[in-house]
C-alpha cells in the first residue's frame, strides 16, 4: 500500500523551476512570518490575543514539548479543535517536528474520529475539553491505542496542552518541504473518508497565490468563521493566508449573528469565508441593523454553490463586496477576481489560482465536450494531489492514468475561463457545505437489523441547497425512523450525516428505469422525487 503518491519528477522541477515550490516548510513560514510582522498581533481568540512573535515562541515550545513525549516525525496525530488560539501552536508545533496533523472536524463523532486514528495509526489525539455542548473526552476516552491524548482546557483524565514538557533545548528533526505537511479530509463518496496529503511546498503555493489573489495585507483582519481545521478556513485564503500577509486572526466560535456580528464590529473585521447557508443567515438576520459591519471589505462564499439569485444580494445587503470561491481540499481552487464584472462575480465559481492548473472537461467516456459544454471536471497541477493517503485500489479510479484527478463536479466553461459549476457525478450530496458520502451513511443504515436496503438521495432545500432523505426498506420488526436516528447517533456519526428525512417505503419508489446501480437508483428516485 502507498502512503503518498509524488508528482512525477518532471512536474515538480517544472513547479520549483516556476518559482511556485519555494523549498520552505510551515514551520519555517511561521518563523520568518514572525521575524517581519514580530508585535502584531497575530491571532485573537477567546482571551487570547499572540502576537506573531508569542505565536512563534510557542510553537517551538510545544514542537520541543511533543518530541519530548515521544511523538517524533512522521507521526499522525488527530487533530480536533474548534476555533481556538491553541491550534496554531499545535499545528505549527506539529508541522516543526513533521509530525503530520490529521485534521478533523469538530462535529466529526466516534465513527469518524476512530477510523481516522486506526487508519493513520495516529499516535496522539488532541482536543478541546468541551465545545458546542459535547464533552470531546467522553470520545477520547472511547478510542482504543493512543499513547497521547492531549487537552486544551480542562485535561480531566487526560494531559493538558499546556503542561506538556516546556524544554525548549535540543535539536529539531529536519522536515523538507518537499515532504507531506499535514492530512486533510475530504467529503469523499465512498463508504470511508478518504485523507488527502499536502506537502509544505504546494499547500505553501497555494496559500501565497491565495492571499494576494484576495487582497490581503498587513492592515487585513480575517475571520475564520467555518471551523479553522477545513480547507477553505486553513487556506483559500484561510487563516494561513492572512499570517503570511501579516494579516490579523480573528477566531469566532460559531457563525451564527448573534455571536459573529459583535465580533466583527469589535475587531473590526475585513474578509471572511462562509459557506452559502451562512451567507443567506447572514443576509436576512435582524442582528445585522445593531452592529456596524462597515470594516467588511470582501465575503467569501464557497464550499457549495451559491445560488445567483442570493450572489446578487450580497453587496447590497451586507455592504461588501462577494468572491465565489469554488475549492476542493485535493487541491484546485477557483476565485472570482475583484476586477471581474458584477455579472461574472454573481454568476459564476471563478477561475483557477494558478496558470498551471490544467483543466480538462469531458464526457462519460473520457472524451472532452465541446466549448461551452457541460462535463465532468478533472485537474492536474502544483497543488492538486496525485492520490489519496493509503488509497491505491480508489487511487485507480479517482484518478487518470496521467495523473488528473477526477473531482466528479459537473462544469461549464465560459470563454473568460470563468467556471460554472452546474451539478455533479459523485456519489455525494452538499447538504450546505458540508459533504455527506451517500454509501457511508447507507452502510451504517444497512448495519441496523431492521433494515433491509437503504438509500441516501439529496432533495432540494432553499437554505441548505439540498438536504438528506433516507429511503429505507425496513425488515420486522420494523424500525421507526426516530429508531434508525438514534440508532445512527449512536454508532457515532457526525451530526450532518444523519438523513434529515428517513422515509420507510415497500419499495425503493420510482425504479421503472432498470437500476443498473446503486447510483442509478439513487438518481432514479431523486428525480421521481423533483417531478412530484
Ligand atoms: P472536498 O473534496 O470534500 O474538499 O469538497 C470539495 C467539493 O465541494 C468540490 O468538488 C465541489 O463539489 C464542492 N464545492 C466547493 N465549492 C463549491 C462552489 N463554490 N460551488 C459548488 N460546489 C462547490
Ligand atoms: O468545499 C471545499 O472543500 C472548499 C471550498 C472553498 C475548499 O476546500 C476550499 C475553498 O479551499
Amino acid at each position: 500500500m502507498t502512503d503518498f503518491v509524488a508528482w512525477p519528477p518532471e512536474f515538480a522541477e517544472r513547479y520549483r523551476e516556476l518559482g511556485y515550490w519555494q523549498g520552505q516548510t510551515l514551520g519555517d513560514f511561521l518563523a520568518e512570518r514572525a521575524a517581519e510582522h514580530g508585535s502584531r498581533i497575530a491571532v485573537v481568540g477567546g482571551d487570547n490575543r499572540w502576537t506573531y512573535q508569542q505565536l512563534d515562541e510557542r510553537a517551538t515550545r510545544m514542537a520541543h514539548g511533543l518530541l519530548a513525549l515521544g511523538i517524533g516525525k512522521g507521526d499522525r496525530v488527530v487533530l480536533q479543535l474548534p476555533n481556538v488560539a491553541e491550534f496554531f501552536e499545535v499545528v505549527f508545533g506539529l508541522f516543526r517536528i513533521g509530525a503530520l496533523p490529521v485534521f478533523a472536524l469538530p462535529a466529526h463523532r466516534h465513527s469518524e474520529i476512530e477510523y481516522f486514528c486506526r487508519f493513520t495509526d495516529a499516535v496522539a489525539y488532541v482536543i478541546a475539553d468541551k465545545f458546542g455542548g459535547f464533552d470531546y473526552r467522553t470520545l477520547a476516552a472511547r478510542i482504543p491505542g493512543l499513547r497521547h491524548v492531549l487537552v486544551a482546557g480542562d485535561p480531566g483524565e487526560f494531559q493538558a496542552l499546556d503542561s506538556v514538557p516546556a524544554d525548549a533545548s535540543g535539536p529539531l528533526p529536519d522536515v523538507r518541504a518537499d515532504e507531506v505537511a499535514f492530512l486533510n479530509l475530504s467529503g469523499g463518496s465512498t463508504g470511508v473518508p478518504k485523507l488527502i496529503p499536502r506537502t509544505h511546498d504546494d499547500y505553501l503555493y497555494s496559500v501565497r497565490e491565495s492571499a494576494e489573489i484576495c487582497g490581503l495585507t498587513t492592515e487585513s483582519v480575517y475571520m475564520a468563521t467555518l471551523p479553522v481545521s477545513h480547507n477553505f478556513t486553513l487556506s483559500s485564503p484561510g487563516v494561513l493566508g492572512a499570517l503570511h500577509a501579516g494579516s490579523r486572526i480573528v477566531l469566532t466560535p460559531a457563525p451564527s449573528p448573534d455571536i459573529a456580528f459583535p465580533l466583527i464590529e469589535r475587531e473590526g473585521v475585513t474578509i471572511t469565508g462562509v459557506v452559502p447557508p451562512i451567507a443567506l443567515l447572514w443576509m436576512d438576520s435582524p442582528a445585522r441593523g445593531r452592529f456596524d459591519l462597515s470594516s467588511m471589505r470582501l465575503l467569501q462564499v464557497g464550499g457549495a454553490r451559491l445560488a445567483d439569485e442570493a450572489a446578487k444580494r450580497v453587496e447590497t445587503e451586507l455592504g461588501c463586496k462577494l468572491q465565489q470561491v469554488f475549492g476542493m481540499a485535493e487541491g484546485l481552487v477557483n476565485y472570482t477576481r475583484d476586477d471581474d464584472p458584477w455579472d461574472l462575480t454573481t454568476t459564476t465559481q471563478g477561475t483557477p489560482i494558478s496558470p498551471h492548473d490544467e483543466i480538462r472537461l469531458v464526457d462519460a467516456d473520457d472524451v472532452e465536450v465541446a466549448p461551452g459544454e457541460v462535463g465532468q471536471l478533472l485537474t492536474r497541477g502544483p497543488y492538486t494531489i496525485r492520490g489519496y493517503y493509503r488509497a491505491d485500489e480508489h487511487n485507480a479510479t479517482a484518478f487518470t492514468k496521467d495523473g488528473f484527478y477526477r473531482t466528479g463536479d459537473l462544469v461549464r466553461l465560459l470563454p473568460s475561463g470563468h467556471i460554472i459549476v452546474s451539478g455533479r457525478v459523485k456519489d455525494q450530496i452538499n447538504r450546505g457545505g458540508e459533504k455527506v458520502a451517500a454509501e457511508e451513511v447507507e452502510n451504517h443504515l444497512l448495519a441496523h437489523e431492521g433494515v433491509h436496503d437503504a438509500v441516501l438521495v439529496g432533495v432540494e432545500d432553499p437554505q441548505l441547497g439540498e438536504r438528506t432523505c433516507a429511503f429505507v426498506i425496513p425488515r420486522s420488526p420494523e424500525p421507526s425512523p426516530a429508531e434508525l436516528r438514534r440508532f445512527l447517533r449512536e454508532r457515532g456519526l457526525a451530526a450532518f450525516k444523519i438523513p434529515d428525512k428517513i422515509e420507510l417505503v415497500d419499495e425503493f419508489p420510482y425504479t421503472g428505469v432498470g437500476k443498473t446501480s446503486r447510483r442509478a437508483l439513487a438518481q432514479a428516485i431523486k428525480e421521481g422525487l423533483e417531478a412530484r
